[in-house]
Order: structure tokens, then sequence, then C-alpha cells
């Protein structure tokens, strides 16, 4: 059965051509018609990251109102803990995280989370900006030879850090405490899940580069031909023509398609407070071109969150 959506009014302009559109004329909260919420569904579908403007009224409470319209929050992350009384929601904070390397949120688990919602709390005078790529377009623009190979191989994704790979000079070594006691944290509990390098998404039907910082080897490589091969497809979704940068202002709330998309925070804001609060929905279980889900290798994630179908 179709249902005719009535014209909600809201308006979309694409912010780039690969990825990224703005909605304009809509007061965000847990009030707005089906209409509206199935508007700014379809738009999060087609754009992958869609920005808000000017949604100053917006607290946790209201975020999470809102985000209730679009899916079943999870727990704010499955190790890491929330901010104070609101568990749904995780804080995005320098003081002790800053995310400056390409992933999709939580592909250490099984049920990945479908979308995430980002509200701007505390802002640098200058730098902190987000930017997004699209890992559908990255599928889609691989030669036919290269999608043949990555839509039959697997790869085993973990949230125990990689020192080596992600060196970043000031945080190891204990030089700063808080990022090291984050760290702790967030490596508290081990989660290993294997999951398909492509991916068939649930509601759009397309095909999905599933990669990123959590990825720890492809299964049958070694760690050398991980890493190459890593380094080729993660180019490709990375690759400058496929993103879209977010430059944030006070009031901003920016939602993608964690099913169809990478992000990185930029940390050029020098020792400036950047605070930013997360709220994820729950997802699938990812599924392979062939039908088969991903599996947990390590881990019970049944706690974070529900398995969305
Ligand atoms: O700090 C940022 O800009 C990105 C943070 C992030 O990775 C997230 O909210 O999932
Ligand atoms: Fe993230």
């Amino acid at each position: 059965m179709t249902t005719q959506l009535e014209a909600p009014g809201i308006t979309v302009a694409k912010a780039g051509g690969a990825i990224g559109a703005v909605i304009g004329n809509v007061q965000l909260g847990g009030d707005l018609a089906p209409a509206t919420v199935a508007a700014i569904r379809q738009a999060l579908l087609d754009h992958k990251v869609i920005f808000f403007r000017e949604q100053h009224h917006l607290d946790d409470a209201g975020q999470l109102a809102f985000a209730r319209l679009l899916g079943t929050p999870t727990l704010a992350h499955p190790t890491s803990r929330s901010v104070d009384g609101a568990a749904n929601v995780l804080p995005i904070d320098s003081d002790y995280s800053k995310s400056n390397s390409w992933h999709t949120d939580v592909t250490f688990v099984d049920r990945i989370p479908a979308i995430s919602l980002l509200r701007a709390v505390t802002l640098p005078a200058y730098g902190g900006d987000t930017t997004w790529a699209n890992t559908v377009r990255a599928y889609a623009n691989l030669p036919q030879p290269l999608q043949a190979l990555v839509e039959r191989l697997w790869a085993v994704h973990s949230n125990l850090y990689d020192y080596a790979g992600h060196a970043d000079e000031g945080r190891i070594g204990g030089i700063d405490v808080k990022f090291e006691e984050y760290q702790k944290e967030f490596e508290s509990k081990l989660f290993e899940t294997e999951h398909p390098v492509v991916r068939v998404h649930p509601e759009t039907g397309e095909r999905a580069l599933v990669l990123g910082h959590f990825l720890r080897r492809f299964v049958g490589l070694s760690s050398a031909e991980t890493t190459a091969l890593f380094q080729l497809l993660q180019n490709r979704v990375t690759n400058l023509d496929n993103t879209v940068r977010w430059h944030w202002q006070p009031g901003d709330l920016a939602i993608w398609d964690n099913r169809a998309t990478q992000h990185y925070g930029v940390a050029d804001y020098d020792d400036q407070p950047r605070r930013l609060h997360r709220i994820t929905l729950a997802g699938d279980v990812p599924v392979s071109v062939d039908g088969v889900r991903s599996t947990p290798r390590t881990g019970d994630a049944s706690h974070f969150s529900d398995v969305d179908n």
C-alpha cells in the first residue's frame, strides 16, 4: 500500500554533489507531523547526511524526543559513559576524545547503529568541522573487478585501539591522563565482529562499503595485505570529491545514515573546548550481497541496542 504524503513544507538544498543536504523550514522536536518525519527520513536516505540550522531550542530531552520519531535510541555507547542523567546521550568532548580518524560509528558490534544525531553544545571560535563521506557512492564508483572482489570479502572489526595505526603524539604514553582514561573505558570490554565489506542497505537496497578505523583485518589476509587493500578502498571512500565538510554553528544538528557513510572530526581547534551530544538509533545486523549476516566473535552487544528489523 502506498500512502500519499501531505506536502510538509520543508526545504532540501544539496550541500555538495556527492553527499549532504541542508534541511530548512522546520523546528525539530518530538511533536512533528508524520509527513514531516517521513520527508526528513527520505532526505536522509537520499543525501546520507542532513543538516539543520537554528535549532537553539533543543536540549538533550528535545534531541531525544525528535530522535525517537526516527527510530529506537541505543544506549549512549557499548562501553563509554553517557551524559549524566541521559543514558542515551554520548558526549563528544574535546576534554577526553577527538574523533579525528575516519570511521562509521560502533562497527565493532553486530548491530551497527542505523542513524546518528549530533548536536552542537560548545563550539570553538575556529576549526572543529566534521566531514562525512558517502560509502554507497564509493562502492558504486569502483571498477567492476574490484566490486566483485569486495563483494565476497569479510573483515573483523574491533574496539581495541590500534595504537600503531593511529599514533597521535600528545596522547600516547600517558602524557594526557584524561585521554588515557577514556581509552581504557572505551576498551574495557572487548568486541569483535565479522562484517561483510559490502553490505546491502536494508531500506534503500543500495550496496555500501563497510570499512573505517575499527577494521582490524580482512578475513584470510595478513596484516600487511590488509593494510595495502584497506588503503586502496579507504582512499576511495575519503577522496575529497566523495565528501562534504560542515562548519558547525550554535543551534546546528546533523543526522547521518550510519549504514551509508563514514565521518571524521577535524581536530584543528587547538586547546579550545568543543562539545557535541550524540544519540544513535538501533540498526539491523548487516547483510552481505549473498544474504549472509554479520557474526559477533567476541562480546555481546544486546545491552547496548535492540536489533532493528
Ligand atoms: O567530533 C566530531 O566532529 C565527530 C564525532 C563523532 O565521531 C561522532 O559523533 O560519532
Ligand atoms: Fe563517530
